[in-house]
């Protein structure tokens, strides 16, 4: 007899009281986001399908227009945490500025902000390779009731109440920490509920897998080449596997379920990398170590750095802790 797996929304209300601020307000956001994920889900899974039906001009056969689906995806996320009237303001990789929330009215006693990358790695939709949703939450710093300010989203790291994912792969799992350990969701699609699949998720402190687009080996800095060597030697456990995907997420995924570490230096054609800080790096940096696992930008920890912008790009060091701190030793050498 199979025994019965609890799902997102019990979880949700068994763990509530755990929460320091017990408002209940944070989990009727993480609620928001499960029904966005749900609704991205269904989009992203049939969306080569929309690609040939659709082949019509810009109207799919709905009439609607055919919307790229990053583009679609922060729609949804923005519109379901709009109207769910839970958050005072947004920040997504798809929006030039912060989106405030209806914050400037007096009434409004929203506490929390949200930071997206809607659809991260959604260049891989087109050759159907998994791809996924980003999620940042914080308190915002300013009054209630006045006008937030791009002071509530360049927090750092550190002050992150509620991080996740949700991983649109062979199967859909939401993943998310409140600062009590991580726990994943896998979504039941024929009855749209997630379920209690992967409890306490935890890096392993080593591993044996490494994650980094060795394309732009050159431009690395020599401390990460000399470390990318180190794992291609024959020498005790090593060579290690060089698994890269193109999605952080799908990366992050499989390295915290197997131990390994994902990289994505700074190079000579961008000195900050690529990654973004605030909805990518922090994030991730959050669920890593509350998995166990670790976080820097080759030398500080990722939810240690202030943040100057919105869109800023840091270099990115994250996994299993023994492989991080073997990474930041080699790049140690040349600064
Ligand atoms: P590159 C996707 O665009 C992304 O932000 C991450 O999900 C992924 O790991 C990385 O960029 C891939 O970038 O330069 O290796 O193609």
């Amino acid at each position: 007899m199979s025994i019965k797996k609890q799902t997102l929304g019990e979880f949700i209300i068994e763990n509530q009281a755990s929460f320091k601020y017990t408002s209940g307000e944070l989990s009727r956001l993480i609620n928001s986001i499960r029904l966005a994920a749900k609704v991205v889900n269904h989009e992203v899974n049939k969306a080569g399908l929309v690609d040939i039906i659709g082949a019509a001009g810009e109207t799919n056969v709905q009439g609607e227009d055919q919307q790229k689906l990053d583009v679609y995806a922060n729609e949804k996320f923005i519109h379901t945490l709009t109207n769910r009237n839970i958050v005072c303001g947004i920040a997504s990789e798809e929006e030039d500025d912060f989106v405030a929330i209806n914050s400037q009215d007096e009434n409004n006693q929203n506490k929390y902000v949200v930071l997206i990358d809607p659809l991260d790695g959604s260049s891989n939709i087109d050759v159907n390779v998994s791809v996924g949703t980003i999620f940042s939450i914080y308190r915002r710093v300013t009054p209630l009731g006045t006008p937030v300010t791009i002071d509530d989203f360049l927090q750092k790291g550190n002050q992150q109440v509620a991080a996740g994912y949700v991983v649109y792969g062979t199967s859909t799992m939401l993943v998310y920490t409140t600062g009590h350990g991580v726990n994943g969701f896998t979504l039941n699609p024929a009855i749209g509920t997630f379920y209690l699949s992967h409890p306490d998720m935890q890096f392993p402190e080593d591993g044996k897998i490494y994650s980094v687009n060795e394309g732009n080996y050159i431009h690395f800095p020599q401390g990460v080449k000399d470390y990318i060597k180190y794992c291609q030697m024959e020498e005790g456990d090593r060579p290690y596997t060089s698994r890269y995907i193109g999605s952080l997420v799908s990366d992050f995924h499989r390295n915290m379920i197997k131990g390994g570490i994902y990289m994505y230096p700074k190079h000579s054609k961008n000195s900050n990398g690529k990654l973004r800080l605030l909805y990518e790096c922090n994030p991730m940096a959050f669920l890593a170590e509350q998995a166990n696992g670790k976080a820097s930008n080759g030398h500080t920890r990722i939810m240690d750095i202030e943040p100057t912008e919105l869109h800023q790009r840091v270099p990115f060091f994250c996994g299993s802790k023994n492989m991080v701190e073997k990474v930041e030793e080699f790049i140690k050498k040349y600064e």
